[in-house]
């Protein structure tokens, strides 16, 4: 029979949609099913739409799914857009479309090809960050980080009205918060202060806090960006080149959570490689706040050459043990104090320096180690402990942002110390206190360190105990963990994001009322900057708050009483993805961003798939948001993503042509190597058969090719092939809707899997499809006699049985372990000995049919049909494994004489040794090899071997 996939898979994705057949039920307390959520990352919707590789995981997810569903699952399986995002604007800036129209264009054609695959999605839970009806509770969440603050004693976020309470009752003492600055005040100082002040010392703890941050300025894109969109200096989107630049920004107080987000990694299913850049991302460092008093300057005729504690230089150090080998201090020259102590002689150059610096950015200053500068700033400091002076100097390798911007050198202990010392001479000493600079560091042995009296005979462990305990006893240091993960900004300067629902009073940011929620993103008539250098939601006519309306009214009634400027800036990409999760649950709620019931009900994501590529921003981010929202009660589970799985990427096999240099020639690949060539990368449409290229398509595609002369080999022009990311720049990509057509959703699913381990990168190759396809053909065709549909009653052999229960067995452990690609070779071996045995036995096919649907779900949803069953495929129980069907019931026993093999003979499985050795000394091939010899012994282990001695 021709199986004809376009009719089966057009007809089930139509019925899956009439039917709305994979849609979630909604828990109800009489009927409580199990649940399992399986989650795909969100795609942004690009214009380019969805080429093979971005299915790969889907694919996954959906084979799992629609197993748990066999194995009654209540599973929720949903699917949205991530789509806020700067191509859009982008586009929108060059054309003056609305992002809204492209992004509404493009959701249309992923949705097109996301049902042309054949996802068992349950589609009425989608959504989408763009929507208000979403991004409402965006900004909620926003608003209620606004009012929180973390309480380190009780190691939650906490509402900030028990912060209020605290100050009104005690000011700051005893108050263990995450904060931007350490503040102090008495209860009766906070009762007094004015209403400003309060909300500026409120601001210091809010987990959604104003401050003024160095950021990544991109002013090609007119916005900020994140650390993770930047990359060697240079946007990670456009390339264009980033610059540190200070601006006050909203942030979020993600550090709070640093050691939390660290802890609960170990209690995660995840990869160790998204772990260990996590863990690496926060940054954790254990050791010492050291204080080191600067030396009243012989220029200070108050103090001279007297320790002063007026200017205190803290040092943060993961080495308190190193303290004796301290030879100077090195101070970033953004540091605050490098202006109070610089010697009149030493400030030309260390403003020079100062300003040198400010054009580097860190990343920058991190990755050049050769390059080694800084200068004296002619004071010195005080050793705390052997009371002698060091000089301070200043040097970028030291980052303003990190511990404490200040670190005390120890060239005999840290390579950075160490270089700079060399470089300008200093003294290198070691933990004697001892000058070493001659044989500090040996080429073999690296640093040599050795101890002091007072650490004679402490181990690294000890050493750090007891110099801690002394730093603390004369109250000059104390231990400290730091942590190298900063607080995350949450402005950016862009107009296709959340607005952030504060207004400014007085030059203080409050927030909406909830009920004022979704504030609407404002139409613009530019999305770029305003002249002034607001971001473009400056040039909204319509976008000020009425506080007495409690509306948003035009921008001209502004009067600073009643009617105040909103914030202008919107929220970055990863808001809305940082919850979405959540909202699946309940994404229809217009009362509150999920029902408290069924977050309880669905809980975590129970299998999440998706890119490692997002290891430190969307998957810290969710964790964060998630952690929070469970400490203020919202939600149940601090964790949001109990496993995870990484798909690797499918790679497009790019193909290029060889332009000979100054010249409209393109020479064949393999007589390129006599002339100097640049490679070109074109379309891989244009290839056909043993990489052979399309000259008159080539013409065609593009008009520098239209007059272009051809070097041939052969009578051919050859193209160079590579294997490379699958990428629209590359012109690599296969379109899934290509596949699709030719050879149908079933066999691009199967084929994407068999191409290898889920995790793994691998190549794509069209014509592997067509191997898969035959299988298809093959399979259908089993419950075919000829054009008929023919399946029979009669009860199948033991054979045919432990065909289908061997597959069984397979399948549940490979999906199981999501080793999806073995269980496509299942199949196939499986179909092909069925169809050696001519096997057309309903009791083998029916249970066939269900075991393949997850991967094939079309072709099995017909077959199913056609044998007779009126409802999907999609609920029927998996099939159970029957052991018995898997044992053998004939041994095939290798016969030795005096321990060498001579012949096999099979053996009913149930004999007893005593029995085996009797029909064994019958048998006439026994009879000969012994010959006239008696056997002396007969060794037999059952079901292995029979072995005569003679
Ligand atoms: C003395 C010392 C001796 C150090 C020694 C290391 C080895 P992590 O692990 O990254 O936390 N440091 C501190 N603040 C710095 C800053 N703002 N910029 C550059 N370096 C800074 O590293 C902490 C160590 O890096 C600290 O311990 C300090 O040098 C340096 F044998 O202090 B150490």
């Amino acid at each position: 029979m021709f199986y004809d996939h376009k009719t089966i898979e057009q007809k089930w994705q139509q019925y899956w949609q009439e039917n709305e057949t994979f849609k979630s039920q909604q828990p109800s307390t009489n009927q409580q099913q199990p649940k399992y959520y399986v989650l795909d990352m969100f795609p942004y919707p690009s214009g380019a739409g969805l080429h093979v590789g971005h299915p790969l995981g889907y694919i996954a997810s959906d084979i799992y799914s629609r197993y748990k569903r066999h194995q009654g699952f209540n599973v929720l399986h949903p699917i949205g857009y991530d789509s806020f995002g700067l191509p859009a604007e982008q586009y929108a800036i060059q054309t003056g479309q609305h992002p809204a129209i492209t992004t509404e264009q493009n959701i249309n054609r992923y949705e097109e090809q996301l049902r042309k695959i054949g996802f068992s999605f349950d589609w009425s839970r989608e959504l989408r960050t763009s929507d208000s009806s979403y991004y409402k509770w965006t900004q909620w969440i926003f608003i209620q980080l606004f009012h929180s603050w973390y309480n380190n004693t009780s190691n939650k976020a906490e509402s900030i009205e028990t912060l209020v309470q605290h100050f009104e009752q005690y000011g700051t003492e005893n108050l263990n918060a995450a904060q931007t600055e350490a503040l102090s005040f008495t209860a009766e100082e906070w009762q007094n202060a004015s209403e400003e002040d309060k909300q500026d010392i409120l601001l210091n703890y809010r987990l959604a806090f104003r401050a003024e941050t160095t950021v990544n300025w991109c002013p090609a894109l007119g916005t900020v960006l994140a650390n993770d969109e930047v990359k060697d200096g240079k946007s990670e989107r456009g390339g264009y080149p980033v610059y540190q630049k200070k601006m006050m920004q909203w942030s979020m107080r993600i550090t709070a959570y640093s050691e939390r987000l660290l802890q609960g990694l170990d209690k995660l299913d995840w990869s160790d490689a998204v772990k260990d850049s996590q863990r690496n991302w926060i940054g954790k460092s254990v050791g010492a706040l050291v204080k080191f008093n600067v030396l009243g300057s012989k220029f200070d005729d108050t103090n001279n050459q007297q320790p002063t504690t007026n200017n205190q230089i803290e040092v943060f150090t993961t080495r308190p043990d190193t303290i004796f080998g301290v030879s100077f201090l090195t101070l970033a020259p953004e540091h605050e104090l490098v202006a109070k102590i610089t010697t009149p002689e030493q400030k030309a150059e260390v403003d020079a320096y100062v300003e040198a610096t400010s054009k580097r950015s860190e990343r920058e200053r991190m990755a050049d180690v050769k390059n080694i500068t800084g200068v004296f700033t002619g004071a010195y400091a005080e050793h705390p402990l052997t009371k002698e002076p060091i000089p301070i100097w200043i040097g970028d390798y030291v980052l303003a942002g990190y511990g404490t911007g200040a670190v005390m050198a120890v060239p005999a202990g840290d390579e950075r110390d160490y270089a700079f010392a060399k470089h300008f001479g200093l003294p290198i000493k070691n933990i004697f206190n001892q000058d070493i600079s001659e044989n500090a560091f040996s080429e073999k042995e690296g640093f040599v360190l050795e101890n002091s009296d007072f650490l004679d005979g402490l181990d690294y462990k000890e050493a750090t105990e007891k110099i801690v305990a002394k730093l603390e006893e004369l109250e000059v240091g104390k231990a400290k963990i730091n942590y190298r993960q900063r607080d995350a900004i949450f402005s950016r300067q862009r107009y296709w994001g959340e607005p952030v629902p504060i207004y400014y009073k007085d030059g203080l940011p409050y927030t909406l009322p909830v009920s004022a929620l979704p504030l609407e993103l404002p139409e613009v008539e530019k999305y770029l900057p305003t002249e002034d250098g607001d971001p473009p939601l400056g040039n909204a006519k319509n976008y000020a708050w009425d506080s007495e309306k409690e509306a948003v009214v035009s921008t001209d009634l502004i009067d600073n009483k009643t009617i105040f400027p909103l914030e202008l800036s919107t929220m970055p990409g990863w808001a809305g993805s940082s919850w979405y999760f959540l909202r699946y649950m309940d994404s229809e709620n217009e009362d509150f961003f999920v029902d408290k019931n069924l977050v309880d009900y669905w809980g975590q994501v129970d299998l999440y798939i998706g890119g490692s590529e997002h290891a430190t921003g969307h998957l810290l981010y969710s964790r964060f948001w998630n952690m929070f929202l469970c400490d203020r009660g919202f939600i149940y589970h601090q964790e949001p993503f109990q496993k995870m799985i990484n798909q690797g990427m499918i790679l497009g096999v790019s193909a290029f042509v060889f332009r000979v240099n100054g010249t409209n020639q393109l020479v064949s690949k393999n007589l390129s190597k006599d002339y100097d060539t640049q490679k070109i990368p074109v379309d891989i449409s244009l290839i056909q058969g043993n990489d052979e290229l399309d000259i008159e398509g080539l013409r065609a595609w593009r008009t520098e090719f239209k007059d272009a002369e051809f070097i041939l080999e052969d009578g051919k022009y050859i193209c160079e092939r590579e294997v490379e990311k699958m990428s629209k720049s590359k012109y690599n990509v296969v379109n899934p809707d290509d596949i699709c057509e030719e050879y149908g959703a079933d066999c691009l699913r199967l084929y994407e899997m068999f191409l290898g381990p889920l995790e793994q990168s691998k190549p794509w190759n069209t014509q592997g499809l067509s191997g898969v396809y035959g299988f298809l053909k093959k399979f259908y065709n089993l419950y075919f006699d000829g054009d008929t549909f023919s399946v029979s009653e009669e009860e199948p052999t033991k054979e045919e049985y432990k065909v289908l229960h061997t597959l069984i067995k397979k399948v549940v452990y490979d999906i199981e372990h999501f080793s999806f690609n073995t269980s496509v070779s299942s199949f196939m071996i499986a179909v092909n000995e069925l169809q050696k045995l001519k096997c057309n036995k309903r009791a083998i096919l029916e249970p066939l049919a269900v075991i393949i649907s997850p991967y094939a779900p079309h072709i099995c949803e017909e077959l199913w049909q056609l044998l007779g069953h009126s409802t999907s495929i999609e609920y029927v129980k998996f099939p159970e494994l029957n052991e018995a069907y898997l044992v053998e019931d004939e041994i095939e026993y290798p016969v030795s004489f005096n321990g060498k093999m001579k012949f096999k003979m099979k053996l009913p499985a149930e004999l007893s040794p005593q029995e085996i050795e009797k029909i064994a000394l019958a048998d006439d091939r026994v009879k000969a090899q012994l010959g006239e010899n008696s056997p002396k012994k007969i060794i037999v282990v059952p079901k292995k071997i029979i072995n005569i001695v003679s």
